[in-house]
């Protein structure tokens, strides 16, 4: 097989950019290594930036998310009890987010790439990187796991794999800088079949730790509560996980959190890392393959969404023009937006939740920084800045 830019990974990353490259007359083929339903059905992100909002509808893949999507102007933070709204919409000149799933980014993605003709090989197994450092790298795989290899010849390799696929490896580790920190910490979610028991997000720090009500639509709520980052969901029953949204969404201003059925849940664990170059050859890794953020603000796939419109910008120069200036700059340009995200992502973990090796002095000053974020409108305003998304800088 050959095709112009081999895609690894079906994840937001890849089926974002194997479009975008579709609407410019590029070539691609994606290799995916779970099936179409495990990636249509595994339950992630919630909040779309206006920028990745923009991207679907420029892309013409926005109209399920216009009709579906949540337009939220505001979130709460709480904290001692009581809520304190930031007003995103009038903080950042009329800014709002979007919460959609991020599974039905991917089934809207998936249509749009097999309508338009688009290849995604789904199943594959035993995949494997090569000639990465020459002009046509190749792409080895199995289809359905154990059936016959197969290469893909490429001019260009988009490793789109999140963050335990295997294009990050295929840089060699001399060249590679990693960045990481691991917290104590990892949040238990929950989808409950009942609607939402407040119009907006709450971001909720309490003595027993971080909880996060947020929504999927009118009749799910999405809900998080942090948890020992070495907890195991069998020791969370229905009644606990209830008892303890409860204790720490409680406010002094009536707020009555609304039960159901609990349908789903887990345990993730939270990191922040940065890869350093995201680029190596004639390989480039975009999105979670190349960096990871912790949930608290909402970043990850909206970092992906804009790793790939740099790829897809430089790809597109270099089929048109031959030119690879762009190409080139692309680590520079990603990681100045990605160390921003990292900055807000790392700012807003450490602000919300509990963290036992803490001292009592980091304590107080964690609830300094929630009285000054909330009380101070140049706090406020930097903080819903970058909780709408900063502005893309190519
Ligand atoms: P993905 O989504 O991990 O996709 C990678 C794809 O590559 C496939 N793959 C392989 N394919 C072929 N061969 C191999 N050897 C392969 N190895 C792996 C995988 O099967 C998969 O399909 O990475 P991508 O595209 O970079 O997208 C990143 C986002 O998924 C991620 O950053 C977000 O989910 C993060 N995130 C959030 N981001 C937001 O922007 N807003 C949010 O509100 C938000 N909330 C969240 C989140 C992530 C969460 N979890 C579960 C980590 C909430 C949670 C709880
Ligand atoms: C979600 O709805 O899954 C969600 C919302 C906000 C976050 C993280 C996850 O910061």
């Amino acid at each position: 097989m050959r095709t112009q830019v081999g895609i690894i990974g079906a994840g937001p990353a890849g089926l974002l950019l194997s479009h975008l490259l579709y609407l410019q007359g590029i070539d691609s083929i994606i290799i995916e290594s779970r099936t179409r339903e495990e990636i249509e059905g595994t339950i992630r992100a919630g909040v779309l930036e206006q920028g990745t909002v923009d991207l679907m509808n420029q892309m013409g893949v926005g109209a399920r998310l216009m009709k579906e999507g949540l337009f939220h102007e505001g979130i709460e933070l709480r904290f001692n009890g009581i809520g304190h709204r930031i007003n995103m919409h009038e903080l950042t000149g009329g800014k709002h987010v979007t919460v959609y799933p991020q599974h039905e980014v991917i089934k809207d993605l998936v249509e749009a790439r097999l309508k338009t003709g688009g290849q995604i090989h789904f199943h594959v197994g035993d995949v494997s990187l090569h000639d990465v450092d020459t002009a046509s790298p190749k792409i080895r795989f199995r289809w359905d796991k154990e059936g016959d290899i197969q290469e893909i010849v490429c001019d260009y390799i988009a490793g789109c794999d999140g963050f335990h696929g295997p294009s990050r490896p295929a840089i060699p580790q001399s060249v590679r800088k990693e960045y990481q920190k691991i917290y104590p910490f990892g949040w238990l979610g929950i989808l409950t079949e009942a609607p939402p028991s407040a119009p907006e997000l709450i971001y909720a720090n309490h003595d027993r730790g971080f909880a996060l009500l947020s929504t999927r639509n009118p009749q799910v709520q999405r809900l998080y509560i942090q948890v020992d980052a070495a907890d195991n969901i069998v020791n969370w029953s229905d009644d606990r996980i209830w008892t303890e949204l409860h204790t720490r969404l409680e406010s002094k201003d009536g707020f009555k959190l609304i039960e159901g059925p609990i349908f789903q849940k887990g345990i993730i664990s939270m990191k922040s890392f940065v890869c350093d170059p995201m680029q190596y050859g004639r390989l480039f890794l975009a999105g979670d393959a190349a960096h990871i953020v912790p949930p608290t603000g909402a970043k990850g796939l909206n970092l992906a969404a804009a790793d790939v419109q740099v790829l897809a910008r430089g790809l597109e120069a270099f089929y048109k023009t031959g030119k690879t200036e762009m190409l080139e700059r692309y680590t520079e340009v990603c990681l100045r937006r990605v160390w921003k995200a990292e900055r807000f992502s790392w700012f807003m973990t450490t602000m919300l939740h509990r963290n036992h090796q803490h001292t009592p002095f980091e304590h107080r000053i964690q609830l300094a920084e929630l009285d000054y974020v909330t009380s101070s409108r140049a706090a406020s305003i930097s903080l819903a800045e970058n909780y709408v998304g900063l502005p893309m800088e190519f």
